[in-house]
């Protein structure tokens, strides 16, 4: 058993290397929660992938903060728990802020890991000793610079190549694109930017031969992208629509999508994602795993998923370089000339998380422990 003794939450702030841009908005500096878990002398790291506004989900990093805070981190310490799998029921009563519960369960996984003193993969079901990686590309300034920072990918390895879109970002670039690289892996990723008036320009893309488009239609919809899946050859990838397993099964049934995109925080931490996954690979539908600018924390964690047998298409899990100017774990995460990263074969998440730089970065804190709550 796990004792929880106390949990760490801390704000780091953390200029991306190069600014991101999404069909919802442009992101150049990251504020991020980080949690971090004691228990009987170990400790280990969750990273809450909320951004600073709630356009991707309903969450931020202030509802993530003072949900974890007020209701989550509370439940945990002075628990004794078996596993990471037993956080789901500490956190049920709490509806929602599947981030914020990501970041906790996802460091008890860790703990448990260590604990048992095994790799975070295996314990998590992983078969996998590397993992294929692809690459997410922001909006750009031109279509010159796109095809810069396509060129630059495919030279470093990656696997495939998913174009942010929206409307006006779309169909002519996918058409330049082609036109250059008319074999590599593209997709794209629409993050809800398009309509039921878009339907026949979408239909036109088949000719692209894309591997999928990613969440064209409302954050929270099913039953149009059913109608518009109807209508394509492309498949559909389902993102911010997939919060649990029940979704997964939904989507499916209702030919909604036919690959899914796992983010551990989107659905509320491990447990979850292996559900999800699970559900997916009995129903043939492969999956592939998400990511959110992460820093080291939350991408060694993606790493450790990725791992499972049905993550079988190029993830968003990228090289640390792509992010961050300098990362906050030992070593950082490269990608190889094959377009993999290597599963670490450690005991935990496999990586040494790097106090001093986070404390560096770090610009609130608290502590909540089982007797008494100390403001540090
Ligand atoms: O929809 O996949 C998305 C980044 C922030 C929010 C949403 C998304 C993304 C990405 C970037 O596509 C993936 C990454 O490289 O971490
Ligand atoms: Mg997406």
């Amino acid at each position: 058993m796990l004792t929880i003794d106390a949990v760490h939450l801390r704000e780091i702030n953390m200029p991306l290397a190069f600014p991101f841009e999404t069909s919802f908005g442009l992101t150049t500096t990251r504020r991020i929660l980080l949690v971090e878990i004691e228990s009987d002398g170990l400790t280990a790291w969750g990273e809450c992938v909320a951004g600073e506004h709630p356009y991707f989900t309903e969450e931020s990093i202030d509802t993530a903060w003072f949900i974890t805070e007020t209701e989550l981190a509370p439940r945990l310490v002075g628990q004794e728990i078996a596993g990471g799998g037993g956080c789901c029921e500490i956190f049920r009563q709490v509806r929602g802020h599947r981030m914020a519960k990501a970041a906790l369960e996802n460091a008890v996984w860790d703990l448990e890991a260590q604990k048992k003193r095994v790799p975070l993969a295996k314990l998590l079901g992983g078969t996998r000793r590397v993992i294929p990686c692809g690459v997410s590309i922001g909006i750009q300034p031109s279509p010159a610079a796109l095809m810069e920072k396509i060129a630059e990918a495919l030279e470093t390895g990656y696997r495939r190549i998913k174009l942010k879109c929206k409307p006006g970002w779309d169909s002519k670039i996918f058409e330049r694109v082609r036109a250059r690289w008319p074999e590599i892996l593209l997709s794209c990723d629409a993050n809800s930017a398009y309509r039921i008036v878009d339907f026949d320009r979408i239909a036109e893309w088949d000719e692209f031969g894309l591997l999928m488009i990613e969440q064209p239609l409302w954050y929270d919809d099913f039953y149009f992208h059913s109608m518009l899946q109807k209508r394509l050859a492309t498949a559909i990838c389902l993102d911010e629509s997939i919060r649990n397993r029940r979704d997964a099964l939904a989507a499916i049934a209702m030919e909604s999508c036919r690959i899914i995109n796992i983010k551990v925080g989107r659905v509320g931490g491990f447990s979850e994602a292996i559900a999800v996954h699970n559900a997916a690979a009995e129903r043939g539908i492969p999956v592939w795993c998400g990511g959110m600018l992460e820093t080291g924390i939350g991408r060694a964690h993606n790493i450790a998923l990725s791992s499972l047998e049905n993550f079988s298409l190029p993830g968003d899990v990228s090289a640390s370089a792509r992010y961050w100017a300098e990362d906050i774990i030992d070593p950082e995460v490269t990608v190889n000339a094959r377009g993999e990263i290597e599963v670490p074969r450690g005991i935990g998440c496999g990586f040494t998380v790097l106090r001093d730089r986070i404390e560096t970065l770090t610009v609130r804190r608290q502590t909540l422990r089982a007797a008494a709550r100390v403001t540090a």
